[in-house]
């Protein structure tokens, strides 16, 4: 089995960043000592983020406007595995995420790189904020039912996609699909036989003064809507329905994902 200092190398952690600078600084510091290669996203912040980045051995892109946090992230993703990378860590800039735990996903990887990690947050943590925890719940239902699996926190920003992942989903990342985007990503890297885990992680309350960029309302809408039109594309996906009423886990296809590693190996001679 691998090394996870030696993983830690070959992975790229990506931060996406909207007026974050009050807590990005301390998250991008803590994540190098993690990884060699951290992307900070600066998504046309106006509160001086990506100043306060300066001096910092990591990579600072710019958005000259707001892309929204799909947009930033998928900009973090290409350049990333224009680079090599085997994967991307992601997590967000305000502090709720703890850079420590990067390593867990590692180790997960280490055992087998094609899955899809997802930091389930802690739900006594979560329970913290209600109505939110409760929009989150619902969300993991409706999410689990599309993709076929029962999905423990279908909301953490706190990720880990496999290149071969990145390199085969084709998901909508305009400024629309901000907190869509991550939902759509994962039912449609399971839908195409790949297979997800939940890696347990901690979740802090927000220190920074700024609001939530998540609106519950909108952002659910927009949650729903793209599941609703994904289940009626599937016929309602009855065997998905089935499989979240019984707890049952994700699973691989054994063949895609050796398909997608050979089809990898090709491409790199
Ligand atoms: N790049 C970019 N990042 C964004 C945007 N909106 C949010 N983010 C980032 O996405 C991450 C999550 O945003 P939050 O507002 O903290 O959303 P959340 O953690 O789901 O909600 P809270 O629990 O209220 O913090 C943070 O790192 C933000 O800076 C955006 O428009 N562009
Ligand atoms: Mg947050």
């Amino acid at each position: 089995m691998t090394d996870v200092s030696e993983l830690a190398g070959s992975y790229w952690v990506v931060i996406p960043a909207y007026n974050e600078a009050h807590t990005v600084r301390d998250v991008a510091m803590r994540a190098r000592q993690q990884c060699p290669h951290v992307i900070v996203v600066d998504d046309g912040s106006t509160d001086g983020t990506a100043e306060v980045l300066a001096g910092l051995d990591i990579t600072v892109l710019q958005n000259e406007e707001n892309l929204g946090k799909a947009g930033s992230l998928w900009r973090g993703f290409q350049h990333a595995l224009a680079r090599g990378a085997s994967g991307v860590i992601t997590l967000d800039a305000d502090g709720q995420h703890t850079p420590e735990e990067i390593p867990l996903f590692l180790a997960a990887a280490a055992q087998d790189s094609s899955l899809f990690l997802l930091g389930a947050r802690r739900r006594d943590q979560r329970r913290t904020w209600f109505w939110r925890y409760f929009a989150n719940r619902v969300a993991d239902f409706w999410i689990g039912w599309a993709a076929g699996f029962s999905v423990e926190d279908s909301q953490s920003g706190f990720r880990l996609y496999p290149a071969v992942i990145l390199q085969d989903v084709s998901v909508r990342h305009d400024r629309a699909r901000s907190f869509v985007f991550e939902s759509e990503v994962l039912i449609e890297a399971v839908q195409k036989g790949f297979s997800c885990r939940s890696v347990p992680v901690t979740v802090l309350s927000r220190s920074g003064p700024r609001p939530s960029h998540f609106s519950p309302l909108a952002d659910i809408a927009g949650i729903t809507r793209m599941v609703a039109w994904r289940l009626l594309s599937r016929g309602f996906n009855l065997c998905g329905l089935w499989r979240v009423l019984w707890k049952i886990e994700s699973r691989s296809d054994p063949h895609r994902v050796l398909r997608t590693h050979r089809e990898q190996k090709t491409e790199s001679r």
